[in-house]
């Protein structure tokens, strides 16, 4: 989207329903109406609903709802994240076209995203359910300055800003499930994969992998999931609009990203403990040989959760299944 056509619809958008004539454009921009009419037919072409003739002036009455990449630049006050915005209508996996990209001169920052996943993923090679138009499915690629033992705290650090953005846009009370799920009354409505690239105990890259429901019905969910998952929209019982939604997402992730560069993992954390679901719950730990009950107590400096046995003895617990107990 031109610059010029950026700034049309911020004054558009400000005059909330009440025309805007050309002229009163051409004015405040410093340019002719011509050029403002230029302007006018390239947002129409990108998908804003623009109503009028130059004379009675212009209404913005519609934003694309189909993600469109100028739109959301458009909106955003990003500092890295989402300052390139890639959307395609399908991908395999977004996380597998962030690696694609990675080198191929794609800046830190760089968001993919897809109106659907043919091969959406989830941890361990599971499949990630990814129906057209009816989630937020996108990878952020990174060049985090961090050291390679940090990398759990990629997942906090997406996890947190999801849980902030969920909250704000739909006002419902979202927290996180330990380390990678963020659930509203106990069903997952978002899922997270992170993935690195190290190189001499620094990382070099990361893939963070975010998959959010907005009205995935039950049919198109994996039938294990069925009763664990949710939506959005069938939660806060209104329509979400994904690119608010994504608007506000990619605010949220550039904020904490930045906190994380520049002060370490300690306000992720601090944040991350705070919107915890699994702290202070009786859990089920399962791993390779058997699954053992515990109650988390703690999420240790490097994004381990402690959880402590019945015979008092706490362990660090870093990649195994961790589930939620009741009583
Ligand atoms: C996750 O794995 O939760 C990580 C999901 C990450 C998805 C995003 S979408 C964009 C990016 N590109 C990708 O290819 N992936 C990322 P995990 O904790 O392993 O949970 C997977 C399990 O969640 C599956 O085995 C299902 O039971 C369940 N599931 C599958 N699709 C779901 C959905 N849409 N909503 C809720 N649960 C789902």
């Amino acid at each position: 989207m031109s610059e010029l056509a950026r700034e049309i619809v911020d004054r558009l958008r400000s005059a909330r329903g009440a025309p805007v004539s050309g002229e009163r454009l051409g004015d405040e921009l410093g340019v002719s109406r011509a050029a403002i009419w230029k302007g006018i037919v390239q947002l129409r072409r990108s998908g804003f609903a623009i109503e009028g003739a130059p004379r009675r002036g212009y209404v913005l009455v519609g934003e694309p709802e189909t993600i469109v990449p100028a739109a959301i630049a458009s909106r955003l006050t990003t500092r890295t994240i989402g300052r390139a915005i890639e959307w395609h209508d399908a991908v395999d996996s977004t996380n597998d076209l962030a690696w694609r990209r990675k080198g191929a001169g794609a800046p830190s920052g760089l968001v993919i995203g897809a109106e659907a996943q043919t091969h959406g993923r989830g941890r361990r090679g599971r499949h990630w359910a990814s129906p057209r138009g009816l989630g937020l499915w996108f990878s952020l690629l990174l060049e985090p300055p961090l050291a390679g033992k940090d990398a759990p705290v990629l997942t906090l650090f997406a996890a947190v800003a999801v849980t902030q953005a969920v909250r704000s846009v739909s006002g419902l009370p979202a927290g996180i499930k330990w380390p990678n799920d963020i659930l509203v009354h106990e069903k997952k409505v978002c899922g997270i994969l992170v993935e690195t690239s190290a190189e001499l105990g620094r990382l070099t890259h990361a893939v963070v992998g975010i998959g959010l429901n907005v009205a995935v019905p039950e049919a198109a969910l994996p039938p294990e999931a069925r009763s664990r998952a949710a939506s959005l929209e069938g939660l806060a019982e209104r329509p979400i609009r994904r690119h608010d939604l994504l608007v506000t997402l990619l605010e949220e992730l550039d904020h904490w990203y930045h906190r994380l560069v520049e002060a370490g993992p300690g306000p992720i954390l601090a944040a991350a403990r705070a919107l915890s679901l699994t702290l202070g719950r009786p859990v089920r730990v399962h791993e390779a040989s058997g699954a053992w009950d515990g109650e988390a107590t703690g999420l240790a400096d490097d994004g381990a959760l402690l959880v402590k046995r019945s015979d008092g003895a706490v362990e660090a617990v870093y990649a195994s299944e961790v589930s939620l107990r009741h009583g």
